[in-house]
């Protein structure tokens, strides 16, 4: 991990990085965050996450008390300061500090705190063989309650669907919305291939605006492959040619079994195959350097 943390305004060592137990952020999940990746130097997609925890903040009427000119700073001074390349980049808005009662008009001082990481990711072997998941009974959040597009620091819906495949040995969840659609995983977004067709869940059946999946879609048009977003049952997607599954932290990692029911051949299909070569490619060239050198 790296030494220094970006908390109250300041860079702290990781061991006195230490937050308020009135924080709100802790006692109701109450902030938002984001995930992000650096590949070889350069920040993946900077100005994409900081709109969607923009985003995300509005709509839960959090204030962040920095630019997106002064964060974009702040982010890569952290990776400067840990000395880092190749980083997860963890961004986190709390409310900041209260009283016990939910309030937020009692928390006048909303916290940001910037933590970098060396990045933990699955075996590169399980990029040729795939993940085998399940789809758990835990419904995705409705977005009329708290809406899954909200990148929020309440995360028990997807905890709760994740202790469910872990339950069953596996290590993801595939999450349906209340009408039994795929909506997405518990930390990635899902697409399955049609014969020739690509075809993803849209957003509003309740899943994250990944920016994974934007950059996955983007790269599929640029290929010539047609994506489609529309809704679909577990049913279609046991019948599908090909399945995976897109994240900052996953990257476009195959799926080949859901439920026991082998997915294509049982290995990463072309379409997915292709989809991982493009990725890693633009992960390689694409992004805001760290160090101007
Ligand atoms: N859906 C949900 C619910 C997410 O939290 C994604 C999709 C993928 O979005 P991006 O923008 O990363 O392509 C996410 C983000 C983890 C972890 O440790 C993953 C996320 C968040 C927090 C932790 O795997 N994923």
């Amino acid at each position: 991990m790296g030494e220094w943390v970006y908390l109250n305004g300041e860079f702290v060592r990781k061991n006195e990085a230490k937050i308020s137990v009135f924080d709100h952020g802790f006692l109701y999940g109450d902030g938002v965050f984001e995930g992000i990746r650096a590949y070889g130097g350069r920040v993946f997609r900077l100005q994409s996450h900081l709109q969607r925890l923009w985003e995300s903040a509005k709509a839960i009427a959090l204030k962040i008390p920095l630019s997106k000119e002064k964060l974009t700073e702040k982010v890569l001074e952290s990776l400067r300061k840990n000395k880092l390349k190749d980083a997860y980049i963890r961004l986190v808005v709390s409310r900041g500090e209260g009283d016990l009662g939910l309030d937020p008009r009692k928390c006048p001082h909303p916290q940001i705190i910037i933590i970098t990481d060396k990045i933990s990711i699955y075996p590169e072997e399980l990029y040729e063989k795939g993940l085998e998941i399940a789809v758990v009974s835990t419904r995705r959040n409705i977005p009329s309650t708290l809406n899954p597009r909200i990148k929020s620091l309440n995360y028990l819906n997807n905890i709760l669907a994740k202790i469910e495949a872990n339950l069953q040995g596996l290590p993801e969840a595939i999450m349906l919305n209340k009408d039994g659609y795929v909506a997405e995983c518990t930390g990635d977004n899902i697409f399955i291939v049609e014969g020739e067709i690509l075809v993803t869940p849209p957003i509003w059946v309740g899943a994250l605006k990944g920016i994974t999946r934007d950059v996955v879609i983007e790269l599929a048009q640029k290929e010539g492959i047609s994506v489609q977003e529309r809704t679909f049952a577990p049913a279609a997607l046991y019948a599908s040619d090909e399945c995976f599954l897109t994240g900052t932290a996953a990257e476009v990692i195959p799926v080949t079994k859901v439920d026991g029911r082998t997915i294509g051949n049982g290995i990463a299909g072309p379409i997915t195959k292709r989809l991982i070569k493009k990725f890693r490619e633009l992960t390689k060239k694409e992004g805001t350097l760290i160090y101007n050198n």
